[in-house]
């Protein structure tokens, strides 16, 4: 079939032990059927507080608060007066997802799966943010990843590496994008409420040591996925679905004022952020857009499961099934190569622009990240 002709074409080499070396990301080997992908149930939530500490429960979960018809949002207001801003030079890798696993094993669904050759029943364990990466990427340009992948007991784990340009762009942002980045965190606390039956807070403090994550479980074609994703909020209603039917998810972007701009926000944002929210079945995302100034110009809100349609019109524009056939190809090239189980043994995945994906693998290094406490837990 066609199917198996661009597989072969696929990797150039192959090596001994039949698993190729190299994956392509070119977008037309991805365009067939759209895969199985089961609606995300939540397993499980945690909490970080203002220090990062873990917390088992929900207490970070805000309610999300839909805004006046013409709100006067300015998001520039308390930068950086009342801002505390978390240490991104920290690497916290899976940590908290795997404290969170420590606790909560017997929450994980073996019901209904196939027999499953891993302690934990499931294939991977991973944030969301990069299974994120991974499906857009077929149509990135700008920026690589570097993923460490590590097996634990029949478990592949995936953990980002900051690569060297992600590295040097963080510590030689500008004034203004410092700025920026906080205009995000001052919408989320503009539209969201501590408790069911409060209202927001503007002239609080925004903290970005705080977060609420989900964690799912679901399957992509015969990849058994355990991950965690932050979400913003949830509506209100008692009586809403289960989660995550009942999460929102809050941008913030740029006022769209020239057919241009138009374009640019449904081939690039709309993207992302479509991948990050069908993920974890989070149906809702609300939009603030800003003018230069950081005045909240309008808001809209977009139904997940819609957004594919919104693109059509665009010429040769993204698609949804692109993107998870190459995140369902990526996890069998995985599975391919990530033969040993040892936690101290890291497979690192390598992509860039324009090229194929590409792994080295590296024992007893600074990429090794399962910690000896989860590790030396879990074997018991
Ligand atoms: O180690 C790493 N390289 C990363 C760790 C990258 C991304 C996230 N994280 C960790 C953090 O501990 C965070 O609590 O994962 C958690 C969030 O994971 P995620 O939901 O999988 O990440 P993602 O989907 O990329 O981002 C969701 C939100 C962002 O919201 P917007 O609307 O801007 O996409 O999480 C925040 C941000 O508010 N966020 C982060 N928070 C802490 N550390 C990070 C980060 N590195 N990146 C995004
Ligand atoms: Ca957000």
């Amino acid at each position: 079939s066609d199917y198996n002709a661009d597989k072969r074409h696929r990797s150039s080499e192959e090596s001994q032990h039949g698993s190729p070396e190299t994956l392509s990301a070119h977008r037309q080997q991805y365009e067939r059927n759209f895969p199985l992908y089961k609606q995300p149930v939540e397993v499980g939530f945690f909490s970080l507080d203002s220090h990062r500490n873990f917390f088992n429960d929900q207490r970070q979960l805000r309610y999300y608060v839909q805004p006046r018809k013409s709100p006067d949002f300015n998001l520039r207001d308390g930068y950086t007066s009342r801002f505390v801003k978390r240490d991104d030079s920290v690497k916290e890798r899976l940590d908290h997802l795997l404290q969170w696993i420590r606790v909560n094993r017997d929450k994980i669904q073996t019901r209904d799966q196939t027999p499953s050759s891993s302690a934990l029943g499931v294939d991977f364990v991973t944030w969301r943010g990069h299974l994120t990466k991974v499906l857009t990427t077929p149509y990135e340009t700008q920026e690589g990843w570097l993923l460490a992948v590590s097996k634990f007991r029949g478990t592949i784990y995936i953990s980002e590496v900051e690569t060297e340009a992600a590295r040097v762009n963080r510590e030689t942002r500008s004034e203004r994008q410092e700025e920026m980045m906080y205009w995000g965190y001052k919408f989320e606390q503009y539209m969201c409420a501590d408790d069911v039956d409060g209202t927001p807070d503007p002239g609080g403090i925004v903290n970005t040591n705080e977060a609420f994550c989900t964690v799912v479980q679901t399957r992509l074609a015969d990849h058994k996925l355990l991950f965690s994703g932050e979400v913003d909020c949830r509506v209100k209603d008692p009586d809403a679905p289960p989660a995550p039917g009942c999460y929102v998810e809050l941008k913030t972007s740029a006022e769209i004022c020239t057919p241009k701009q138009q374009s640019n926000f449904h081939r690039y944002k709309l993207l992302k952020w479509w991948a990050q929210s069908f993920l974890p079945g989070v149906p809702q995302i609300v939009a603030g857009f800003r003018d230069h100034d950081g005045i909240v110009v309008s808001v809209e809100t977009f139904q997940t499961s819609k957004i594919s349609q919104l693109i059509k019109n665009e010429y040769n524009c993204w698609k949804p099934t692109v993107c998870m056939n190459f995140c369902s190809d990526f996890l069998s090239f995985v599975k391919s190569v990530v033969k040993e189980d040892d936690p101290r043994l890291v497979y690192l995945f390598r992509w860039d622009p324009h090229r194929d994906v590409t792994y080295t693998v590296h024992r007893d290094s600074q990429y090794t990240f399962l910690p000896d406490w989860y590790t030396k837990d879990m074997k018991s």
